[in-house]
């Protein structure tokens, strides 16, 4: 019974004053294994294929990566100079829809905000509709898809990316459902007023929060 544990030895004092000053505290975010993964999520270890069906062959002789709509500095991009712009690393987790997670992806590529840097985005600019080779597109807000962790991946663990990942390049922003993260990118549209994507059009949720388990559209 809590009545007849000592109240007042050294130990519990002693541990007590800690508790008052905070001691051991590191100030950095305390991430337990259940905060780690969103609710209705589970955990793997491989790396599940999931996609239309289509797995186009983009040759990178004639890849283009374009960025349009209300931008200072519309891009056209061929592979050549969107690999020679600095590459950087990006450790995160994916959080797919249909419920499995997967921790510690090592990303290699050219991060966002970098590209975004060159385009200069215009005031108006607040979402983007994303296209791709198989012809899926998808939309997120401007600020998300600027996220400091959100990258234009080539490399995963250390590898090119495989095509049926996405290769040669696809983009990954890691704190919305992966849906998001469209493979194969080949177009960047900057608009004013958000537009479905494909899954999107089909049932699926205009932002797609993990966290808040925004798996479907409302309606
Ligand atoms: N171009 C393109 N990107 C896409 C998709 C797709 O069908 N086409 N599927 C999305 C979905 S629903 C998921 S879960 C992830 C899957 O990526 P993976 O196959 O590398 O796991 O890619 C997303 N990006
Ligand atoms: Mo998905």
């Amino acid at each position: 019974m809590q009545d007849d544990l000592p109240q007042d030895s050294k130990l519990t004092r002693t541990k007590r004053a800690w508790a008052e000053a905070g001691k051991f505290l590191t100030g950095r975010e305390a991430r337990p294994e259940a905060e780690r993964l969103p609710p209705g999520q589970h955990l793997v270890t491989d790396w599940p294929v999931l996609d239309l069906g289509v797995e186009p062959e983009v040759p990178l002789a004639s890849w283009q990566l374009r960025v349009t709509g209300f931008a200072t500095n519309p891009l056209t991009l061929t592979w050549e100079q969107f690999t020679a712009l600095p590459q950087q690393t990006r450790r995160s987790d994916i959080h797919c829809v249909t419920t499995w997670s997967r921790y510690d992806n090592d990303w290699q590529g050219v991060p966002v905000r970098a590209l975004l840097d060159l385009a200069q985005p215009l005031p108006m600019a607040a979402f983007v509709l994303l296209t791709s080779h198989d012809g899926y597109t998808t939309n997120l807000p401007l600020e998300d898809f600027a996220a400091e962790d959100a990258i234009l991946a080539t490399h995963w663990q250390g590898q090119p990316l495989t095509r049926a990942h996405g290769g040669p390049m696809r983009l990954v922003v890691p704190h919305l459902y992966f849906w998001k993260s469209a493979k194969w990118l080949k177009g960047i549209e900057l608009i004013g007023v958000d537009r479905a994507g494909f899954w999107e059009k089909n049932g699926y949720h205009m932002y797609g929060d993990p966290w808040r388990e925004q798996r479907y559209s409302d309606d």
